[in-house]
């Protein structure tokens, strides 16, 4: 199967949010005054770009991640995957790989992954496999004729490599996965899962798997197999890097200039400004990082939470630099 990681749009109004990482009331908020701005005529696009799951762990909100990923499911499912668009987000790919995700020695994962569990007895909610599918089908990357290219995680050190962002561009992970399991097949004896209680253990902490005849055993070894694989590694990249604080601000602001500049040569409009979400802490909720980049955060990693900001975005009209979009950010709460 082939994706196209990056979505074009040539015209209309885009709400645009990022980082809610499970939190339900500015969610509703957004998603609410996205149908209200729709039903007028005044809206056409809900963007969230990606990290919609895994509250920080000393978050003062309960953790709805779950609940957000239900809703943009059936929000799809009505309208469509080209009205409301969900890009993914770093905290995303753990769940399409099976790997674990910690912080601070903490898991971040492995909560989500119980949710998804306990989801699976409920008849009327997703089950796990489609949230999985849901997550592989979620492109990177909105482009617009603005010349304004929506993103996670920004530009990264992928630039520097001929071709990746190319790669990136149509990435498989149904294929990374294929692999994974023809290695697991090929070169693995799985009587040793279902008898290693060390195995059987992390299996269930990490990815609730329910133990030895649980058809998602070799989930956790897969996870571990596709960590190796160079594909991955290019992934990781463009998800994980955090910008100027992995590269320092002169390289990163050369990242953006790279990217935007290897965009345009595949988009059928020159993009110009790049946005993303991803990097905490967001004071009063948005950040210029030099005159191609515009950092904000619409709750979770703004400081304060409640300085959060969305973005109104016309896809249309052309905006020449990341400056000219701060009049286009609003307050969520
Ligand atoms: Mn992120």
């Amino acid at each position: 199967m082939t994706y196209r990681r990056a979505l074009d749009i040539d015209a209309g109004v885009a709400l645009v949010i990022t980082d809610l990482h499970g939190a339900w009331e500015p969610y509703e908020r957004l998603r609410d005054r996205f149908f209200d701005e729709r039903a007028r005529g005044q809206a056409h696009y809900f963007v969230v770009c990606g990290d919609m799951i895994h509250a920080p762990a000393r978050a003062r909100y309960a953790d709805e991640s779950l609940r957000i990923v239900h809703d943009l499911m059936a929000l799809q499912a009505t309208y469509g995957r080209d009205v409301v668009i969900v890009l993914t987000g770093n905290h995303e790919i753990p769940h399409i790989y099976g790997f674990e995700l910690q912080k601070e020695g903490r898991s971040v994962s492995a909560g989500f992954e119980w949710a998804m569990h306990e989801a699976d007895d409920e008849p009327s909610l997703p089950k796990r496999d489609e949230v999985r599918a849901f997550f592989r089908g979620l492109p990177f990357y909105v482009r617009t004729q603005a010349g304004v290219t929506l993103s996670h995680a920004g530009a990264s050190p992928i630039v520097a490599r001929e071709g990746a962002l190319l790669e990136l561009l149509d990435f498989d992970h149904d294929a990374l996965l294929h692999w994974a399991n023809d290695v697991i097949r090929t070169q693995y004896d799985v009587t040793l899962m279902r008898t290693s209680t060390a195995y059987l253990t992390l299996a269930r902490e990490r990815l609730a798997i329910q133990g030895a005849d649980d058809p998602r055993l070799s989930e956790l070894l897969a996870g571990e197999i596709v960590s190796q694989h160079e594909q991955f590694a290019l992934l990781w990249d463009a998800f994980f890097a955090a910008n100027e604080r992995s590269s320092g601000r002169f390289a990163y602001l050369r990242m953006v200039e790279l990217f935007l500049a290897q965009m345009t040569a595949f988009s059928p409009y020159p993009q110009r400004v790049l946005t993303a979400g991803h990097v905490p802490i967001v004071r009063g909720g948005y950040q210029l990082l030099g005159a191609q980049k515009l950092r904000f955060a619409s709750y979770a990693h703004a400081s304060p939470p409640k300085s959060g900001v969305y973005l109104r975005l016309d896809c249309e009209q052309p905006v020449l630099d990341a400056d000219a979009l701060v009049a286009h950010l609003h307050p969520v709460f």
